[in-house]
């Protein structure tokens, strides 16, 4: 090969591994010796970032510690890699703010219930793995939400995210102005995730837009909260309008996330499992077994899609 041919591709490397790494849209950090990451009990100065964490490749975020324990120890399972003792320490165990896992390429973390919950969980692990090193990363929440026209169990990988008016951005306040931020996600990793899917075959997967809300009660249109001040025809046709405007599901977070890992630069994805048809009712009444069962398959999806990454399928 000529000799100008391999400085060329060397070049084009560097790029695109420049290019992968994390983007911090923040001139600050620069000016400070030391970073404290402080919920999650982790500091630049007293923790070696690049050695504990410089080759994550997947992070999987959901809200509930448990389910991100579950799912490290799905994955470790998975990818033939458990612990001998079976058990995998919570790197976060210094604070009972959020959880964090990690099993080889892979770190798990628990962000709590909705939009500042997640926020914050951000903010500090997209420092986490700026100061890692970190390259070439995909961050995927996993989580529950309720339905809109699917059969309970059904799984959604999501579009576009959308906020209570159906409109795909997210408002920050800022210095007392309202700046408003996209919400897009990767929709090549989207498709990647639907034909996972299909290779696993084992529940209901669509591709819609997911509605991010302020609150599970009167903020989802719930007849059912403390406090409720609409009729059930005017709740209907919420829901309807929703569904017409492409929404197959509702949660709390994804605006955010979309928002904060957009402007980071890292490839994102939604995929959260729907715990009832909201046209059908409020109340999430499937039995414990149900909902464990439900709430694996977006752990399964996203386990599959990694193995394949991998080369492991
Ligand atoms: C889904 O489930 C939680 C509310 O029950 C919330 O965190 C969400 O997005
Ligand atoms: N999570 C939500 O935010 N809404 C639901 O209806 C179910 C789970």
């Amino acid at each position: 090969m000529a000799p100008g041919a391999t400085s060329k591709k060397k070049t084009d490397d560097e790029q695109s591994t420049k290019d992968s790494l994390i983007h911090l849209s923040n001139p600050h950090l620069e000016k400070m010796k030391d970073d404290i990451l402080y919920h999650f009990a982790l500091g630049t100065g007293t923790h070696d970032f690049p050695a504990l964490f410089g080759d994550i490749k997947f992070v999987c975020v959901g809200g509930s510690p448990s389910r991100m324990k579950a799912f490290t120890t799905y994955i470790a399972k998975e990818l033939g890699l458990e612990s001998a003792s079976g058990d995998y320490p919570n790197i976060c165990e210094g604070t009972d703010r959020y959880a964090m896992y990690k099993v080889g390429p892979v770190l798990s973390v628990s962000h709590g219930m909705g939009i500042p919950s997640i926020a914050i969980m951000l903010h500090e692990l997209i420092k986490l793995l700026y100061h890692s090193k970190c390259s070439n990363v995909t961050i995927i929440r996993i989580g529950t939400s309720g339905g809109i026209g699917l059969e309970p169990g059904s799984v959604v990988v999501t579009r576009q995210s959308v906020d209570a008016t159906f409109k795909p951005q997210f408002e920050q306040v800022i210095l007392g102005k309202t700046v408003i931020r996209s919400t897009n996600l990767d929709d090549q990793l989207a498709k990647e995730l639907m034909q996972c899917s299909k290779e696993i075959n084992q529940f209901n997967t669509v591709i819609g837009n997911t509605m991010c809300t302020l609150d599970f009660y009167e903020g989802q249109a719930r007849l059912d909260g403390a406090i409720c001040s609409y009729a059930e025809e005017e709740k209907l046709k919420y829901l309807k309008d929703a569904y017409d405007a492409g929404v197959r599901n509702i949660e709390m977070e994804s605006s955010v996330f979309a928002a904060l890992c957009n402007l980071s630069g890292v490839r994102a994805a939604v995929v959260c499992v729907t715990l009832l048809n909201r046209l059908e009712g409020d109340q999430i009444s499937s039995s414990h077994d149900v909902l464990v069962e439900y709430q694996q398959r977006p752990q399964k999806l996203v386990g599959h899609f990694i193995k394949k990454r991998l080369g492991k399928v």
